[in-house]
C-alpha cells in the first residue's frame, strides 16, 4: 500500500497542487482545479419504496446506506472547489426517448412512464424523479438528465467538462454495476481517468457491487481505480499539512 502524498508545483503565472490517492490497482492521482464529482441517479425513483426500482423486484433500502457517505463526498468536493455534476436517469414525457428495449421492463403496470406513488415512473419532472433531498443540488452545480444508463449517452456531459478543462472524474451513486459502471466505461474510452469512492456506491445486489468494484479496478485498471472515501480525505489532509 502507498501512503497519501502531495505534489506542488508553481510557476509565475499559476499553482498545481496534484493529489495522489491510496488506491487501487495503485495511486490515483488528480489535481482539484481539474476534477469533478459526478454523482449519478441519487434519485427517488430508485432510492424510496414506490419508484423505479422497486418496481423492478428490488429491496430500495440496500441503496438508502450510502446517503450518509455521498452526502460527506458532497461535501468534501464543495470545499474543494471541484466541479459537481449530477445525473437524472429520466425520460420525456411523451417517452420518445425511451425505446421499447427499456421501455418494456419489470412488471407492466410499472414500466417506465406508467403512473406510480411518486408520479410517472423514470418521466423528467414527475416528483419520484428528483434527487433525494439530503443530496440536492446547489446552484451553479450541473445537473445532468440522461435517458440511458450512461452519462455521456445523448447528454451534454461531454461538452460541459471539455469545456471546462476536466481531465479526471470521481464516481458516486447508484446503481454500481449498471448507470455507475455504464458511466464509468463512457468516460475511459473518451479519455477520462476516473476513481470509484467505492462505499459511495451502492447496488440492489451486493455480490454485483463487489464484482463491479473487482473488474473495474482489474487488469491494471481497465476501467479506472476504487478507493473508500477516507482514502480520498486522507489524501487532503496530506496537502494541509505539507
Ligand atoms: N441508475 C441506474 O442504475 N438505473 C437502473 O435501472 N439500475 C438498475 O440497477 N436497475
Amino acid at each position: 500500500m502507498t501512503s497519501p502524498k502531495t505534489t506542488s508545483t508553481t510557476s509565475t503565472t499559476s499553482t498545481t497542487t496534484t493529489l495522489t490517492v491510496d488506491a487501487q490497482p495503485g495511486p490515483f492521482t488528480y489535481e482539484p482545479a481539474r476534477t469533478a464529482l459526478v454523482v449519478i441517479d441519487m434519485q427517488r425513483d430508485f432510492i424510496e419504496p414506490g419508484g423505479f426500482g422497486e418496481s423492478l423486484g428490488n429491496d430500495v433500502s440496500l441503496l438508502a446506506e450510502i446517503v450518509p457517505t455521498v452526502a460527506a463526498l458532497l461535501a468534501f468536493a464543495r470545499e474543494q472547489g471541484w466541479l459537481v455534476v449530477h445525473t437524472r436517469e429520466s425520460h420525456a414525457a411523451d417517452l420518445s426517448d425511451c425505446p421499447p428495449a427499456k421501455r418494456l421492463r419489470g412488471a407492466p403496470n410499472a414500466r417506465i412512464g406508467e403512473p406510480g406513488p411518486m408520479g410517472r415512473i423514470l418521466v423528467r419532472g414527475e416528483p419520484g424523479n428528483e434527487i433525494i433531498e439530503p443530496l440536492l443540488p446547489l446552484a451553479g452545480e450541473i445537473v445532468i438528465d440522461k435517458p440511458g444508463k450512461g452519462a455521456f449517452y445523448a447528454t451534454r456531459l461531454g461538452e460541459e467538462l471539455a469545456m471546462r478543462g476536466i481531465t479526471r472524474l470521481v464516481f458516486a451513486g447508484v446503481t454500481t454495476e449498471v448507470c455507475v459502471q455504464t458511466s464509468m466505461r463512457e468516460a475511459n474510452d473518451r479519455g477520462y481517468d476516473s476513481l470509484l469512492i467505492e462505499d459511495a456506491t451502492a447496488s440492489y445486489f451486493p455480490a454485483f457491487k463487489q464484482a463491479t468494484l473487482e473488474m473495474v479496478r482489474s487488469q491494471g485498471g481497465i476501467v479506472g481505480w476504487t478507493a473508500p472515501l477516507a482514502a480520498l480525505t486522507a489524501a487532503l489532509t496530506a496537502t494541509q499539512t505539507d
